[in-house]
This record gives C-alpha cells, sequence and structure tokens, in this order.
C-alpha cells in the first residue's frame, strides 16, 4: 500500500514511563517529528484487554511477567497520524532491549532493561490497526486540520 500522510500508529507509555514522567516528552517527541495526535487517553487497562494487546506473545516464558508489568498502573494509550508513522514511531521508540537501543530515541535515553522499556509502539500497519480498534472507539479518535501540515510536508 502506498504510504499517506494518514497512516496511524498505536503509540502506549508503559506504566514505568508513566511513574518516570515520561509521558510529556513522549507526546513533545512525536508533535516535534512533525507526527499529528488524533486519540490520547489514560487508563488501568484490564487483562483482557493486554491479553488481545499482546495475544502474539502468549505462551512465551516473559508473557506473564509482561502483563503484570503492563496492568501494574495506569497507561498513556495515543494514536499518533502522519506520513510512515508506523516505521518511524518505531525508530523513535528504539530496541525491544533499551540497553541496545541508541541514544536520542525514547528507550535509548530513558531506559535501561527490557522488563522496563517504557513506550510501546506497532511494528506494523495491520498491527496498528487492529491496536487501534483494540484500544480506543471509533469516536474517540478527532479528525482535525493539522494547519503545520503545509511545513511538514
Ligand atoms: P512493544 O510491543 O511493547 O512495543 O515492544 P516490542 O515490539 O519492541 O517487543 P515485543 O517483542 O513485542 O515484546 C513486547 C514486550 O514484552 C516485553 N519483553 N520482555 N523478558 C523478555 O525477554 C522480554 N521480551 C519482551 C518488553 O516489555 C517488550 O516491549
Ligand atoms: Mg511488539
Amino acid at each position: 500500500m502506498a504510504s499517506t500522510k494518514n497512516e496511524r500508529t498505536f503509540i502506549m507509555v508503559k506504566p514505568d514511563g508513566v511513574q518516570r514522567g515520561v509521558v510529556g516528552h513522549v507526546i513533545h517527541r512525536f508533535e516535534q517529528r512533525g507526527y499529528k495526535l488524533v486519540a490520547l487517553k489514560m487508563l488501568q487497562a484490564p487483562r483482557a484487554l493486554l491479553e488481545s494487546h499482546y495475544e502474539e506473545h502468549k505462551g512465551k516464558k516473559f508473557y506473564e511477567i509482561l502483563l503484570a508489568y503492563i496492568g501494574s498502573g495506569p497507561v498513556v494509550a495515543m494514536v499518533w497520524e502522519g506520513l510512515t508513522a508506523v516505521s518511524v514511531g518505531r525508530k523513535m521508540l528504539g530496541a525491544t532491549d533499551p540497553a541496545k537501543s541508541e541514544p536520542g530515541t525514547i528507550r535509548g535515553d530513558f531506559g535501561i532493561v527490557t522488563g522496563r522499556n517504557i513506550v510501546h509502539g506497532s511494528d506494523s500497519e495491520a498491527s496498528a490497526k487492529r491496536e487501534i480498534a483494540l484500544w480506543f472507539k471509533p469516536d474517540e479518535i478527532s479528525q482535525w486540520t493539522h494547519t503545520a501540515e503545509q511545513w511538514i510536508y
């Protein structure tokens, strides 16, 4: 599929990111890059939601630890929109293991270990669609005109 300025990705600040005071940094970085925020909410995710979100990891050694970690406190769930939002978003997050993340990435600037890696980002356009539908109702996503767009593209 051709890239469009309407590409959306699901970004979530995990409970450690909330506790560490990184919510504002994450929002700032995506805004600064030129992406458009179209949905945002804070919630304590119920287990059923986390089971669906992380269904690809069911049965893995770290699965229960992961669900306990993400369910341990409130998260900040967001949808960001713009050209190549999924792949650029993943680059902005850094590697899964923060120790292997480049400085300048969110995990590379704020984390040290995989089990406390601050943020989640969709890994493909298909995952983004699935995750956005899981975390947000259609009427929780705002359609608005990003007036800065002509200076970004
Ligand atoms: P995420 O889904 O959270 O954006 O992270 P990711 O794509 O970079 O990594 P993924 O393989 O999807 O793993 C999901 C999350 O599970 C935790 N994890 N722990 N202890 C371990 O070996 C291990 N491996 C993964 C991390 O919090 C990872 O982000
Ligand atoms: Mg993942």
